[in-house]
């Protein structure tokens, strides 16, 4: 080879090596850059590239809490601050509001008449009503009737007296956990239940929300298998609660696909969650009206095999009360209680209803704890119910 020759070889060498460095460095800083601002929607996952060598474990977990609090600043932005109060304004106004009303326009000897009257129409059933006229009746005077001040005291210390015995247990609870009777060992097991639409998913996705931002370990799984549209709408509800989690706490979703069986669902979640160690399942089931019986039959069974992996599961089963249905409510938690054993109540759509009386009925007559209500549609709309709170709010004393 020539010297010349040699010389233009050289220089082509160094211009390809040239080259190749120029494109690999684009290549290296495009990925570099794409690390350093991931995009991140509320609901979306982001990879941790976990077997990365060239990424430190440090590096690893700040991104990691940079994501998390990412994420909650997104579910922050969400957050409402509505009040058991401001919920039951409707409320208030349809039931006391009324009896305000009475005080004020009826001849005084007709007051006990209008306040039956505002009673017997409100959502709180006969056999309630019963008992707060008979407190009135027996223990006013006919001359303290006609006063609107003791008629208030009155049935705000015999409406108490309904709710504490039932309620009083939880009344100083603070976290949605407090409220969810925990499994000696293992995964606790919550099974909810409910007529369609009642908001069962939705109150999955808040309390999921709640237990996933205290740390835990939560399995929800998927067990409405009728409705086609059904896991991918619990999907997006634990991807929410996902968000809100903490740094220890974990969501994750029991979704097979290839069973159409509630039962196997809750039984091979319960057995994952075991074997996994989660803190908690959570069961999602298909709405059903409390009159098929043949629907109720499919829930006695899934809660049967869930006794086959754990003894004592589920530890609560709750049924999810839509307040609107006011009576028909009350007639749902009856029989579901009769054919399930319901341990405990959310009462949702609270937000928007004037029958929260309803609350007062379940928990006389079935003796049912009302654990948490819902107060509108978003993840932060939960709220522990507070018996004195709700008298109070009901009866409008601020
Ligand atoms: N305003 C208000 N809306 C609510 C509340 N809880 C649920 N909802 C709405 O009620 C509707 C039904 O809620 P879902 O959670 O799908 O009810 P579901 O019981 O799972 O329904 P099925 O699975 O069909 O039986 C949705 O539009 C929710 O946004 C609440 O507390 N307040
Ligand atoms: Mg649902």
């Amino acid at each position: 080879m020539s010297e010349s020759h040699f010389d233009q070889m050289t220089i082509l060498l160094v211009f390809i090596g040239v080259l190749f460095l120029a494109v690999m460095g684009t290549v290296v800083l495009s990925i570099v850059k794409k690390r350093k601002t991931p995009s991140i929607t509320p609901n979306e996952a982001v990879p941790v590239p976990v077997n990365d060598v060239t990424v430190g474990a440090d590096q690893l977990e700040e991104a990691r809490l940079k994501d998390i609090a990412d994420r909650k600043a997104v579910v922050k932005e969400e957050e409402t601050n509505i009040t058991i109060a401001e919920a039951l304004a409707k409320t208030e106004e349809s039931f006391f509001g009324r009896i305000r009303k009475a005080f004020s326009n009826a001849d005084k000897k007709l007051v006990l008449d209008e306040v039956e009257e505002v009673l017997y129409t409100s959502d709180l059933g006969p056999q309630t009503v019963e008992r707060l006229l008979d407190v009135i009746k027996s223990e006013l005077s006919s001359k303290q009737i006609s006063d609107i001040n003791t008629v208030k005291w009155a049935l705000e210390k015999e409406m108490m007296q309904i709710l504490k015995p039932v309620q009083g247990e939880f009344e100083q609870n603070t976290q949605v956990k407090e409220q969810i009777t925990k499994a000696p060992s293992g995964p606790t097991v919550l099974m909810v239940v409910g007529v369609n639409g009642a908001g069962k998913t939705t109150s999955i996705g808040k309390i999921t929300s709640q237990l996933a931002t205290d740390g835990f370990k939560i399995l929800v799984a998927a067990g409405d298998t009728f409705r086609a549209a059904a896991g991918g709408q619990l999907k997006v509800w634990t991807d929410r609660a996902s968000a809100s989690a903490s740094a220890e706490g974990q969501v994750e979703i029991f979704w097979p696909s290839n069973t159409t069986d509630p039962s196997a669902v809750a039984f091979d979640a319960i057995q994952k969650a075991k074997a996994q160690n989660f803190d908690y399942v959570i069961l999602d089931t298909a709405g059903r009206l409390h009159t098929q019986s043949h629907l109720m039959d499919e829930l006695k069974k899934v809660k049967r095999v869930m006794a086959k992996v754990i003894p004592e599961a589920p530890h609560e089963t709750w049924i999810v009360l839509d307040a609107n249905s006011g009576q028909n409510a009350l007639m749902q938690a009856k029989e579901y209680n009769a054919a399930l054993g319901v341990t405990g109540c959310v009462l949702t759509k609270m937000d928007g209803t004037a029958k929260g009386g309803v609350a007062l009925a379940v928990v006389d007559q079935l003796k049912i704890p009302i654990k948490l209500i819902g107060v509108g549609e978003k993840v932060s709309d939960l709220r522990l119910f507070k018996y004195e709170e709700y008298v109070k709010s009901i009866l409008g004393i601020h």
